[in-house]
């Protein structure tokens, strides 16, 4: 095998570099394959999908969309990119889950959609293009990766065909209330995407993690009844944060109608996510994103209609932000598998 051949196939799994010792100029490249096999008969990753996985045939149960949206963030910058990272960094997620008696896909069609695709030459056509392009895939359980949080509405519009809205619940996690009526003149920002699904018909929103806000957004969450805003601060106190926490999830488990889970993952601390758009300190830990994930697709007379999970802004250094977007966007797989495989809707 040549050097070329050896580089090449590295490329499918993971390339280690080991530099030659000093005074030469070449070096050779080791293939590291994943040390944990994966599903039976997948003998090699494919690129570009999923999970690394083959593309389902038949009519999808999942579908993976990727909007690569970015027009209005505020501050950092990269989340168009992060759908495409998301997918390349999911190839590295373990396939096995616990909420499932196979490793995924566990006998289910998972379809990785082709991205949206950008098109619109004003703010209105493309949002109206992003509601196009969900649209299509609304006859499975769609989760949609971003981009960012902006694209919410057009979600919502896409959703809004085959929900009464308001009968729906968002459960939204999140550093930022994002219930601005506008944000430097601009009423389509992320910072008033939630405002705006409001103003489709949105019938409940339950937000956590919240910990950036102003006063105006305070303000309307206490005179609003259809939210309801959970604070990282109350829920990480050490002195009664468990009791709210429970509250919270138990609020989760009574949830009854559809429900939607828009994931805008600097609710996370930033330890998880460092280079999403507006890292904020302070934020929610791993393990409560997917205990609330594995909660949506337990409460009993909930009916999970799909998720998004926004403003993944790719970590060049170390791959973190787009990892743990790729490990969460699993999470939200395997647990509604389980509940599909249990007879939930
Ligand atoms: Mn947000």
């Amino acid at each position: 095998m040549s050097p070329d051949d050896t580089w090449e196939q590295a490329d499918l799994f993971q390339r280690l570099a080991v530099f030659a010792p000093k005074g030469r100029t070449s070096c050779c490249f080791v293939t590291v394959k994943r040390l944990i096999p994966r599903v039976e008969n997948v003998t090699e990753l494919v690129e570009g999908t999923f999970l690394g996985l083959p593309e389902g045939e038949g009519e999808a149960d999942v579908s993976i969309l990727s909007v690569p949206y970015e027009l209005t963030t505020s501050y950092g910058q990269g989340t168009h990119a992060g759908p495409e990272a998301t997918i390349i960094a999911s190839a590295q997620v373990e396939l096995y889950d616990p909420l499932l008696p196979e490793d995924l896909p566990c006998g289910f069609t998972l379809h990785t959609a082709k991205p949206w695709d950008g098109e619109g030459a004003t703010l209105q056509e493309q949002l109206s293009g992003i509601t196009d392009y969900v649209s299509h895939y609304l006859t499975s359980f769609p989760v949609i990766l971003g981009g960012e949080h902006g694209m919410l509405p057009a979600i919502m519009d896409a959703i809004s065909k085959q929900v009464d809205l308001t009968n729906l619940t968002v459960v939204q996690i999140d550093a930022h209330a994002d219930l601005r009526d506008e944000l430097e003149g601009d009423p389509h920002s992320h910072a008033c995407a939630v405002r705006r699904t409001l103003d489709l018909g949105v019938g409940k929103i339950l937000q956590i993690g919240i910990r950036a806000f102003a006063r105006e957004e305070a303000e309307f969450s206490r005179d609003d009844a259809r939210v309801d805003s959970w604070l990282a601060r109350d829920i990480l106190n050490p002195c009664g944060g468990e009791a709210n926490w429970k509250n919270w999830l138990k609020t989760i488990n009574e949830i009854e109608g559809p429900v939607w889970l828009t994931l805008d993952i600097d609710g996370l601390d930033p330890a998880y996510v460092p280079t999403t758009g507006t890292p904020v300190p302070g934020g929610l830990a791993f393990w409560q994103v997917v205990e609330t994930i594995e909660m949506i697709a337990t409460a009993p007379n909930a009916h999970w209609i799909g998720a998004d999970v926004n403003e993944i802004a790719p970590d060049l250094s170390n791959h973190v932000t787009e990892f743990t977007a790729a490990m969460l966007a699993t999470k939200i797989v395997a647990a509604h598998l389980a509940r599909k495989l249990e007879g939930g809707k």
